[in-house]
């Protein structure tokens, strides 16, 4: 039976070699002398996934017969990247897979480059989802990952004269060889129609919805493996299907087109990811896309308990679901649907229910990204649930009025109508009141959803609120991404780190070690040298290895700043240019990430950092002191080679306004120092790091609060900053794009009048603080030593805390519940 452990199997090379080969042979169909390298990906990939297998029928079985508690993490979006390297060598197999293929002459580097990146998130919440269900699977958390399967994934970003252009996305070209079909587990899902009372003879009334049309969500499962394959958990994909493939009766009339609509409607729903991380999409599709995958995995989570108890009364106690933002909301109203409609619950039990089992992840404040839909979009799509949530909706209001007598401004704010904006559902609220535990990302960000969002909601409930702060997995963000760097530590403090990331504060004492930090910066040059081979094949732009790489990489937007790091640049470049005899640090300026397609804004962000790239770029008197590249398409795969690579992790957003950060960790432990604001896990890396090993700069939360309240403007300050005025003055006049001069008149605007996201405000503190560690480069000692005590003192950083944490606090579940 499965419960038995598969006898092990031969790791060494040549049992691996024969098993690749079987796969080429019989799986794929090509000999090994006619095999391209893309047969090999496959082959291989089929080969380390029947590895997987073993492991995952063992893990699968253990928690049904068990009786263990299941996490459920539900998430619109898993930014996974690639797999393969992840999957070997979490297995242990890398060398063994290395030699296996050598003997045929192939090189594992080169094969693993083939594989497409899944990317189905957007950037910071899908890619921590990734890292939460590889940290689950390596600390033996018992998890199911429930997202969609996206034809087509985040856009492939080029430049095109300067411009984002946005591109589909193909990952599935190929096929997926990581994934199972199981046409066993598939649901209806319904929209639409109308919701009656059906009274049966003998039974209580109750209600019943006729969706008016149905469509099939297909589970495609992937295994994830933990560290050393011990446990093995499952993300399971939702793929829309029609029920009726052809409508045979408007085929056979010839009406061939009309024959395949519904499927094409129904096909829609997952066909492509929205690619805006902070603004809410506000279509039909995507309030469909929500439903659609909180109905299937609300549905399977029942299947499956039930077919492993008796009642749904101990769901609760089975199953944890946690949503991962609001994407995911209505399915508080859906599992009360299903435990009431279907199933035959009183409102009293459902309810309760409902609320243990679900636990809620907030990961941002902007007012823009808090999704609300139209009343009337709504019930039109999904009648029973719009009943449902004006049902709970009245329950939390005689909450507050009776229980807390709130006033109407209060209850106004909590209420999960918002009855000010044309009557929209808010699902912030749905979700907070849906669920028992509700959670911000850092400390910063969970006090300040306390004083703002959900404010209200905090008074009437006010032990829900509690901290998360993010993490990263520190296997592929450390052990995979950076093989040099991982090597090192083991020599130096041994392996155990591998197992236990804690082992890392090891490292701190070699920081004194002058022989250490030679090696460590060796490192380093070896990955900014493979960085700059990059940059020059992709750019044709050569990199100085001896600079300062100050990298910013992570989606743009006005609050993360990209626009002050590109207003620095030009300050320093024109300060060069007037000073050359002074002794300057040499800079490379390295920027990648991704507008959303729709934000004006950011799009003319990336078009300025091109154009000064290419002005400074082939501006002779600056040549080997300051460069400027922007790196296009930005994908976790990219990431990996980045994070390694950098010797300053610029983390600059507006105080109060990045939730946490994932990226700011990422660069820490690669030995990166940072700049950066009092904002998100900065403040937390802080307390970690030591204020002497981060370099922190600006207003903080609080006061950037203040300064808004009062109505800063941006002028007054500029006209008391020489270096930022002018700065300002030759981007407006055109001196980056002489072909157009006007195309930067109202970025800089925005900044001379309100200077919402105090560029001006915080200008002159960057500039000092960046002019401090281009002296601090000057002494590699004192740098590394710095960099040294970043890689060693991360460790609480990894998402195995940050699981660990909520394992214990919300889910009680895991190896320690
Ligand atoms: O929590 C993960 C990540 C944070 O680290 C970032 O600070 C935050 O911006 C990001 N939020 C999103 C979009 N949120 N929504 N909705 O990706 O979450």
């Amino acid at each position: 039976t499965f419960a038995e452990k598969p006898a092990p199997r031969l790791n060494d090379a040549d049992t691996l070699a024969q098993e690749i080969v079987e796969k080429l042979t019989y799986s794929i169909g090509k000999s090994v002398k006619r095999a391209r390298l893309h047969d090999w990906l496959e082959a291989t990939t089929l080969a380390v996934r029947d590895r997987i297998i073993d492991h995952w029928l063992v893990s699968s079985h253990e928690t049904a017969e068990t009786g263990a508690k299941r996490v459920c993490y539900l998430s619109m979006e898993f930014l996974i990247g690639r797999l393969l390297r992840d999957a070997i060598a979490n297995l242990g197999l890398t060398q063994s897979v290395r030699e296996a293929l050598a003997r045929y002459d192939v090189e594992l580097d080169l094969v693993e480059l083939l594989e497409p990146d899944a990317a189905l998130g957007n950037g910071g919440l899908g890619r921590l989802a990734a890292c939460f269900m590889e940290s689950m699977a390596s600390t033996g958390v018992p998890g199911f990952g429930y997202g969609i399967r996206y034809v087509h994934g985040f856009f492939r970003q080029e430049i095109v004269d300067g411009r984002q252009v946005e591109l589909p996305e193909t990952w599935l070209k190929h096929g997926n060889p990581w994934e199972f079909e199981r046409r066993e587990s598939a649901y209806e899902i319904g929209f639409g129609g109308k919701v009656s009372m059906l009274d049966e003879a003998g039974k209580p009334p109750r209600q019943v919805w006729r969706p008016a049309e149905r469509v099939l969500a297909v589970a495609y499962d992937t295994p994830v493996v933990g560290w050393r394959g011990e446990h093995v958990n499952t993300l399971r994909l939702w793929s829309a299907q029609s029920l009726d493939p052809i409508l045979l009766d408007a085929f056979n009339a010839g009406d061939h087109i009309g024959a395949l609509l519904e499927s094409n409607k129904a096909e829609a729903i997952t066909r492509v990811l929205y690619p805006a991380d902070s603004h809410q999409a506000g279509q039909e599709l995507r309030l469909r896309q929500e439903y659609f995958f909180s109905s299937a995995s609300l549905q399977d989570i029942i299947r499956r308990h039930l077919r492993e108890n008796e009642t749904l009364s101990n769901l609760a106690d089975k199953v944890a679901i946690q949503l991962n933002d609001t994407h995911p909301a209505v399915s508080v109203a859906e599992l009360m649907r299903l435990l009431m409609d279907v199933h035959g619950m009183e409102w009293d039990e459902a309810w309760t229910i409902t609320r243990a089992t679900f636990s809620y992840t907030n990961h941002t404040l902007l007012p823009e990204a808090l999704e609300t839909w139209p009343i009337h979009l709504f019930e039109r799509l999904l009648p029973r649930q719009m009943q449902i949530i004006y049902a709970i909706n009245a329950v939390v209001m005689r909450e507050a009025t009776q229980g807390q007598g709130f006033d109407d401004t209060t209850i106004s704010a909590i209420s999960l109508i918002d009855e000010g904006n044309g009557r929209r559902v808010r699902m912030g609220q749905l979700a907070f009141v849906g669920s028992h535990a509700v959670n911000g990302v850092s400390a910063l960000h969970t006090e300040l959803m306390k004083e703002t969002v959900f404010h209200d909601l905090h008074k009437l409930y006010p032990s829900r609120i509690e901290n998360k702060t993010n993490g990263v997995t520190p296997r592929r963000w450390l052990f995979e991404c950076n093989t040099g760097l991982a090597s090192l530590i083991d020599e130096t403090i041994g392996p155990g780190f591998r197992d236990e990331i804690g082992e890392l504060k090891k490292l701190d004492g070699f920081a004194n070690d002058a022989a250490f930090r030679e090696k460590f910066a060796a490192v380093k040059r070896a990955n900014k040298a493979r960085l700059a081979a990059l940059v020059e094949e992709r750019l044709a732009i050569q990199l100085d290895p001896n600079a300062i790489f100050d990298i910013q990489v992570k989606r743009i937007h006005e609050y993360k700043r990209q626009l002050l790091n590109i207003l620095e640049t030009v300050a320093l470049y024109e300060q060069i240019r007037s000073l050359p005899h002074l002794d300057w640090t040499p800079r490379v300026k390295i920027f990648a990430g991704k507008a959303a397609p729709s934000y004006v804004q950011a799009k003319e962000i990336i078009h300025l950092a091109g154009d000064v790239a290419r002005v400074i770029n082939s501006d002779p008197s600056v040549r080997n002191l300051l460069k400027v590249v922007f790196i296009p398409n930005y994908n976790v795969s990219l990431a990996e080679i980045i994070m390694p690579a950098a010797d300053l992790s610029e983390q600059i957003s507006t105080a109060g306004l990045e939730a946490s950060g994932t990226g700011n960790m990422k660069f820490a432990l690669n030995g990166a120092l940072t700049i950066g604001t009092l904002d998100g896990a900065n403040v937390e890396m802080l307390e970690h790091l030591g204020a002497e090993n981060i370099f922190i700069f600006g207003l903080d939360a609080d006061e950037v609060a203040r300064m808004r309240r009062e109505g800063h403007n941006g002028q007054s300050v500029i006209d008391r900053q020489p270096l930022l005025r002018s700065a300002i003055d030759s981007i407006s006049a055109g001196v980056f794009c002489q072909e157009e001069p006007g195309r930067y008149a109202s970025l800089m605007n925005s900044i001379r009048d309100r200077d919402w996201w105090m560029i001006a405000a915080d200008f002159r503190a960057y500039w000092d603080t960046q002019r401090q560690l281009d002296m601090l480069w000057k002494k590699p000692d004192d740098w590394n030593k710095i960099a040294v005590h970043n890689t060693a003192r991360m460790a609480w950083f990894s998402s195995d805390r940050s699981i660990r944490e909520y394992a214990k606090d919300i889910w009680r579940a895991g190896p320690d519940a």
